[in-house]
């Protein structure tokens, strides 16, 4: 019998990789044979999480074709999985995301719930049936649900969220200034490694026959960073735009010591749409958000401002 491969999107980010592999020690230690593996290149904060800890990395994938049975971990829409995996072969979903497609995964049982990370939601099967989560797991879900809820500041987080964080810090036992530090190691953003973290994590959706690409930038210093390097972020926006014949795009930048979200877009059409769905000025290229706000929220409100217009 071939294992269950438990996975997340191509190139997940950390609540991917985090949820994949709890989940499947998850099963495991629970009458299932599973095993987690990721296709493509995890972000540099999954990485950065997996290696403070020496954390083993999942198995490396270039595609899900060995596998028979797969469940999906922080993805439920066709874009991100790039055509790497079948989407008859997905037998469960789990995710927070309220724009999904579980339309396309026609064999598949699904959890969504808007929780503030994926990995929490695996977290509360190990809360509610006992089962006991070893320290890499709990680290990495931790760290995963601290970073989703941008330390739980963001407004994704909720009180599922919390409970189990302070559930998994009994196990986890992470120092009290780790979301700092965590947070400053990806906010290095010099020379080539700002259109490198721009074009591995970008998001693109078809919406109401319009295609929209969304960045996210989580850093320490954002404003920083757009008073220094503005015009190379435009130009870096304006590349991906032609490449993927997008309609629109623009940069989601969550600053995460001030709690605020800078939106960086350029063309009247983008602004118009941020400033009627976002209810934010543009000044220029840049608008600044005082409540923090996370791309797989933009999404919905998106959809349905585009959608009624
Ligand atoms: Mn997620």
């Amino acid at each position: 019998m071939k294992p269950i491969l438990v996975t997340c999107y191509v190139d997940p980010d950390l609540d991917g990789v985090a949820g994949a592999v709890a989940c499947s020690e998850f099963l495991n230690k629970n009458g299932k044979q599973a095993v987690a593996g990721i296709i493509g290149e995890p972000h540099d904060e999954a990485k950065y999480v997996l290696d403070r800890f020496a954390i083993p990395y999942p198995l490396r994938l270039q595609n899900a074709d060995g596998y028979d049975e797969i469940v999906l971990v922080d993805a439920s829409d066709l874009n991100g999985l790039e055509g790497k995996i079948d989407p008859k072969k997905i037998v469960e979903i789990i995710d927070h995301r309220k724009f999904h497609e579980l339309k396309a995964f026609p064999n598949a049982q699904a959890q969504i719930e808007l929780v503030g990370a994926a990995a929490t939601l695996v977290a509360e099967r190990f809360m509610q049936s006992g089962t006991a989560i070893s320290k890499e797991s709990a680290i990495l879900v931790l760290a995963a649900i601290i970073s989703n809820t941008l330390n739980f500041k963001g407004t994704v987080t909720t009180d599922r969220d919390r409970d189990a964080a302070a559930w998994l810090n009994e196990t986890a036992q992470l120092d009290k200034n780790f979301w700092k530090e965590m947070f400053e190691a990806k906010s290095d953003l010099s020379g080539q490694k700002l259109a490198e973290r721009i074009k591995s994590d970008y998001a693109s959706f078809d919406i109401n026959g319009k295609k929209v690409n969304i960045a996210q930038l989580e850093i320490i210093g954002g404003k920083k960073l757009l008073d220094e390097r503005k015009p190379e972020i435009l130009e870096i926006l304006d590349q991906i735009k032609r490449q993927s014949v997008l309609d629109i795009i623009f940069l989601n930048l969550i600053e995460l010591e001030e709690g605020k979200n800078y939106l960086v877009a350029e063309g009247p059409e983008t602004r118009q749409l941020l400033e009627k769905t976002l209810d934010v000025r543009f000044d220029g290229d840049v608008a600044v958000r005082d409540e923090l706000i996370m791309r797989k929220q933009i999404v919905p409100l998106l959809k349905a401002e585009l959608t009624a217009g």
